[in-house]
């Protein structure tokens, strides 16, 4: 039974890996949340910490392509109207200088179909692979991505992306609350703050694993069937 090695348990628990009951999903891996000028660099914090998966999940996510995994993207933002974006998180975004759905340098902050919005070019998604577009931190909610999972089988799932305790953390308390296998690849996640992302690493640790397993890409590269 194949199984990665990662902490606290060899994941998956049951070993029931394979490439149709398995996905990568790479969170948030948008200008506004990595590059120059977006929403995390307006908001004053280092966006070295944000790129820095860039290049462990470009080697997973090549490693999964050529072995014919499943891969979701997802992307967080907001109708042009702002219809979908909430008074208070539109509010709090404003209290630290960079106002969702207000101009920045690249275009209105996290609004659908500005340059700051889309994936970074280094992790482009390919054609027919998925991309969930979504309002909220958690991947799943206000999107289809748990409807498209249990139609394709998916049972175990491979989480990347920033931030490691926001989004990412959300969507993967969200999977493991419906019953997905997760496992959170530390090197290909990141977050505004260093201790934040430990703080988040370590939580999913805790009780013989909360919401899972935490690997690395190295194990997953060298594990993965
Ligand atoms: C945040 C995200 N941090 N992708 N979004 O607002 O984690």
């Amino acid at each position: 039974m194949p199984t990665i090695t990662s902490d606290p348990y060899a994941w998956p628990f049951d070993g029931d890996l394979r490439r149709d009951n398995t996905a990568l999903i790479i969170i948030d891996m948008q200008t506004d949340f990595c590059g120059e000028g977006g929403y995390v660099d307006k908001m004053g914090y280092d966006i070295s910490l944000t790129r820095a998966p860039i290049k462990p999940i470009k080697a997973l996510l090549t490693t999964m392509r050529a072995k014919g995994y499943t891969i979701f993207h997802t992307r967080e933002g907001h109708r042009p109207d702002l219809t979908d974006l909430p008074a208070n998180k539109r509010w709090r975004s404003r209290q630290i200088g960079a106002g969702i759905g207000d101009p920045g340098p690249c275009g209105k902050i996290l609004v659908r179909g500005e340059p700051g919005w889309d994936i970074i070019p280094e992790l482009a998604p390919l054609p027919g692979e998925t991309i969930i577009d979504k309002p909220g931190k958690g991947s799943f909610c206000a999107t289809d991505l748990e409807l498209l999972l249990r139609t394709k089988g998916i049972r175990n799932i491979i989480l990347t992306g920033i931030t490691t305790d926001v989004c990412v953390h959300t969507t993967m308390r969200e999977a493991n609350d419906r019953g997905f296998e997760c496992v959170l690849v530390e090197d290909c996640c990141g977050a505004t703050d260093l201790g934040n992302h430990n703080a988040a690493i370590k939580m999913v640790k805790m009780q013989g694993g909360v919401f899972g397993a935490v690997s690395t890409s190295t194990a997953l590269i060298e594990g993965l069937p």
